[in-house]
């Protein structure tokens, strides 16, 4: 049997070394995506993101839970919190997260996020469990910074995770993650200020694409409110079915993605003109303050017809 049936086939130990594979960036992993490309495009993905703390590993673990009781088969993604003052909390999610890996028709990954590539290497760790056959796909992510906003860009049902707030602004709203949402969860709704964190956010949020962001108040240890949430991110999902928002939504990923090559390309492309002498005149006039970095960029550029 070759890779791609074997893949296809949901065998978990080729998919555990079909990842690392992916994870390193080795030739064989880099063949496989582009084998594996054609049978992509049928999971939901479903992006979890919120503050560290919020409770989003217990959610994800109870909306597997949730899913699988459905028949669905489902793929996780856990792309660590980098800061060091939540790493207790991972071995927690392990453990959590291990019950629920014995399942055949559920498989868990976790990727760090101190690699720099960590975007695209989620990503194509979510391209090889699309093609695995897994229905659902849900990435956790801390939602700060560019990379997890990258990695939110694949997600075609955007779960903000909040929680119950004392303030008069809820933190969110500064973070820019109120425009992005698709379903908004205020978790640890046994928590003070839930029913008032709720109202606050209702009246944050807006109709986006002829979709009014659904509000689920959930309490993840004790799986209320889950049955709830992942209705929305279903109705979300027909939603998107029913116009044409799918389709538009996933031509921005793959524009965005094949930029991201370009870039990536022309980058390396750079440094090889650079690593010989011809324009090292241009360089140490911009240290010398005889030139400006953006004037030297554009004499690069004419110089290189671009
Ligand atoms: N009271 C209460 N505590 C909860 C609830 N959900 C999660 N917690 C607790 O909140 C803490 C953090 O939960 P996690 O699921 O690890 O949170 P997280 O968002 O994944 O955290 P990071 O991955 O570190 O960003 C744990 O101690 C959970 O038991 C809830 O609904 N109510
Ligand atoms: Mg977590």
């Amino acid at each position: 049997m070759d890779l791609v049936e074997r893949i296809r086939s949901g065998n978990k130990r080729t998919l555990s070394k079909l990842i690392t594979e992916v994870e390193y960036d080795t030739e064989t992993g880099r063949e496989a995506l582009r084998e594996l490309y054609k049978y992509t495009g049928n999971a939901h993905v479903v992006g979890i993101t919120g503050s560290p703390g919020v409770g989003k590993s217990t959610l994800v673990a109870r909306i597997v839970k949730e899913l699988r009781k459905r028949e669905i088969s489902v793929g996780v993604v856990a792309v660590d919190p980098s800061s060091p003052f939540t790493g207790g909390a991972i071995l927690g999610d392990r453990i959590r997260m291990q019950e629920l890996a014995c399942d055949p028709e559920v498989f868990i990954r976790s990727v760090s996020s101190s690699a720099g590539t960590v975007g695209r290497t989620t990503k194509n760790i979510i391209r090889v469990l699309d093609a695995a056959g897994k229905d659902v796909i849900v990435i956790e992510t801390i939602g700060a910074g560019q990379v997890d906003l990258d990695v939110l860009n694949v997600a075609d049902t955007k779960v903000i995770v909040l929680m119950p707030e004392s303030g008069d602004e809820i933190q969110m709203i500064k973070a820019g993650l109120l425009e992005i949402g698709d379903v908004y969860v205020i978790n640890k709704a046994d928590l003070e200020n839930a029913a008032r964190t709720k109202s606050q956010l209702s009246l944050a949020i807006k109709e986006r694409d002829g979709w009014i962001p659904e509000i689920v108040m959930t309490i993840a240890t004790s799986g209320e409110g889950v049955e709830k949430l992942v209705d929305a991110i279903f109705a979300h999902k027909k939603h998107l079915e029913d116009s044409s928002n799918l389709r538009k939504g996933r031509l921005e990923a793959v524009k965005s993605e094949v930029v991201e090559i370009l870039v990536e390309k022309l980058k390396m492309r750079f440094y090889e003109k650079f690593s010989n002498a011809r324009y090292s005149d241009i360089f140490e006039q911009v240290l010398d303050k005889e030139l400006d970095p953006f004037t030297a960029a554009e004499l690069i550029e004419k110089e290189e017809g671009l």
